[in-house]
């Protein structure tokens, strides 16, 4: 038995399962869990990986880690989505986090995940006992979080599912202009951004539109087990964050697996035409 995540022109992703573990149906999307033969558990929203659990930490790591190793003193970061907890998880590898806030809009991802998955289930028991000493939970919407928190937060890292549906509005013009007022004076946002081939259409447009709202923005991407790779991932920085420095002596303590601090320049490697688009702004 196969499951096959179709992407556009016929594309697909696919793993062997031995059999889906559960599936639900919440307001916003439908979730499920299979269990496949090589990679561990896989998280499905709506036809789409969202991981793999022997996988994932190729998708989580260049997420956070740049980003937080860019910012000189990461003390409060937000997270919106990502209620399987995996991007918390790294977050809270960071020392310099002082206060971590998980905002996700769908209680039956946590759930799920919590049941499930091994990626954080004893972080998620921790955040639904309110237990956790740094992070704390928010069920609800990323948009109406950050409109209540202006600048508050050294840090924000959005871990969507693809801008189709729920999550179409994270990637609005309007969600970023929410997300840098946000930001405290200096700060840096992350977000993940589609597949580099499948989805460049979906990319060039988030790129513009955040290049509308922050004060400098790059495109990196990194091959991600279990999705249409290289996958891209945006950055748009308020104030003095350079994306391109990153503090190797903080990165060395956190025996990372996949994202490679030392090779931090490699991660803006991106296909020529790609580039010469993203430069062009079309
Ligand atoms: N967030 C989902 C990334 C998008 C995947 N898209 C796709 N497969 N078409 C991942 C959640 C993990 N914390």
């Amino acid at each position: 038995m196969a499951f096959i995540e179709w992407y556009p022109r016929g594309y697909g992703v696919g793993f062997e399962v031995r059999a889906k573990l559960v599936e639900k149906t919440s307001p916003y999307q439908k979730i499920e869990v299979y269990e496949t033969t090589g990679f561990g558990r896989m998280l499905v929203i709506d036809g789409t990986v969202q991981l793999v659990e022997e996988g994932e930490r190729s998708y989580h790591e260049p997420l956070v880690h740049p980003a937080l190793l860019a910012h000189a003193d990461p003390s409060d970061v937000l997270v919106i989505g990502g209620g399987d907890g995996g991007t918390l998880r790294e977050v809270l590898r960071h020392p310099e986090v002082s206060r971590a806030v998980m905002v996700e809009l769908d209680p039956e991802v946590l759930s799920v995940s919590k049941a499930y998955l091994r990626v954080a289930p004893e972080l998620l028991q921790r955040l639904f006992a309110d237990s956790e000493p740094r992070a704390s939970l928010r069920v609800e919407s990323g948009a109406d979080y950050l409109e209540r928190n202006e600048g508050a937060f050294d840090a924000i890292i959005v871990d969507s599912t693809d801008p189709v549906g729920p999550a179409e509005a994270l990637f609005s013009r309007d969600f970023y202009q929410k997300a840098y007022a946000a930001l405290k004076r200096d700060g840096i946002f992350v977000t993940q951004a589609g597949s580099v081939y499948l989805f460049t259409d979906e990319l060039l447009g988030a790129h513009r539109r955040m290049r509308e709202v922050f004060d400098r923005v790059w495109a990196y991407s990194f091959p991600v087990i279990g999705y249409a790779s290289p996958w891209a991932f945006l950055v748009g920085v308020k104030g003095e964050v350079d994306f391109e420095r990153v503090d190797l002596g903080r990165a060395a303590s956190l025996d990372l697996e996949y994202y490679d601090p030392e090779r931090h320049q490699t991660l803006f490697q991106l296909p020529r035409f790609v580039r010469l688009r993203l430069n062009a702004g079309s």
